[in-house]
């Protein structure tokens, strides 16, 4: 499958960023850096892990409110799905859809997105699919606009959660932008029981502390850092006032990291910064949506009220 578009305006990369993250106080650095083809691998097990439950509450509620998401998106939309990943969710909606214009899916790992295009494709073969390689939270450009159809955003999996506030603000700003005339179909963890969270992302077969880990992994494999792979532990916990799960890279002891021509000291106890994920009240979503000129409509939840799917109409 041939991307329409190769629009990855790459920021620093791995080494400068890394030396930034190391360099600041309190160390902080992008989640980004977990996806490599083994982070995106064990992030593919976390989402089957049986305390991770946003991705089986997601795909529970798409799959019972399907037909009437598709009435509300109607015939012949443009569907833009920001991060498209493995395209897994979108499935079923595209299922119930009234004669689509077209899927564009966008995401930065070309050959991830191109394999997965052509596996959709397969299933939906009358489907015009405009694959766009780009990082969707920069300036990135579209294929043109459906003469009739609308175009209808779709980011599902809480990925809104990883941004900090303002970022999220000006994702969801760009958004409704590119949307202007049509909505966004968005999927939001909620905030819920402390410990239900806590499990979440400290999960008994520790596949969250090796995708956490992954990130100094790739450090020494990408750019031959030298760190000692025992040297680091998981940690995971709810900053209640923050409304945000943390994941740090916590140093056991006192001791050094290499990288490149530098040495960085670590104290025991210190950590890299590695994730958030705010978790949101439905108020509290709609709000900041409001902000970014999004107009909210429905929202589906599950039982519990554990996760949410927000259909936010976008400004004309
Ligand atoms: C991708 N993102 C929504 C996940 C989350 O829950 O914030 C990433 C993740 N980090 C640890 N577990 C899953």
């Amino acid at each position: 499958m041939k991307p329409l578009l190769q629009l990855v305006a790459d920021d620093e990369g791995f080494a400068p960023d890394l030396h930034r993250a190391l360099r600041q106080r309190p160390r902080t650095i992008s989640p980004k850096y977990f996806y490599d083809e083994a982070g995106s691998a064990l992030f593919e097990r976390i989402c089957e892990l049986p305390e991770y439950y946003p991705t089986r509450t997601e795909l529970a509620l798409l799959q019972r409110h399907a037909p009437e998401m598709a009435a509300l998106i109607g015939p012949g939309a443009q569907l833009i799905e920001y991060g498209a990943g493995a395209l897994r969710k979108v499935r079923l909606l595209l299922a119930h859809l009234n004669a689509p214009h077209s899927f564009v899916p966008v995401d930065i790992s070309g050959p991830h997105l191109l394999g997965a295009c052509r596996t959709l494709q397969a299933e939906f073969p009358a489907l015009a699919l405009q694959p766009v390689i780009a990082d969707f939270t920069r300036p990135h450009d579209l294929p043109a606009r459906p003469a009739q159809g609308r175009r209808i955003g779709f980011f599902p999996g809480s990925s809104i959660g990883n941004f900090a506030p303002e970022q999220a603000l000006d994702f969801l700003r760009m958004a409704a932008q590119q949307l202007r005339g049509g909505a966004l179909l968005i999927g939001v963890d909620l905030i819920k029981e402390p410990a239900l969270l806590h499990a979440a992302y400290n999960d008994a077969a520790g596949v969250t502390a090796a995708f956490n880990l992954n990130i100094l992994a790739r450090a020494r494999q990408e750019l031959g850092a030298q760190i000692d792979p025992e040297g680091f532990a998981h940690s995971a916990f709810y900053n209640a006032p923050l409304q945000r799960i943390e994941m740090h890279l916590q140093s056991r002891r006192r001791q050094q990291l290499r990288l490149e021509h530098r040495v960085y000291e670590f104290e025991a106890g210190e950590t890299l910064h590695t994730e958030n994920s705010y978790k949101f009240s439905i108020e509290g979503f709609q709000a900041l949506a409001g902000k970014a000129g999004f107009k909210a409509a429905t929202v589906w939840t599950d039982e519990r009220d554990w996760f949410s799917l927000h259909w936010l109409q976008a400004p004309d």
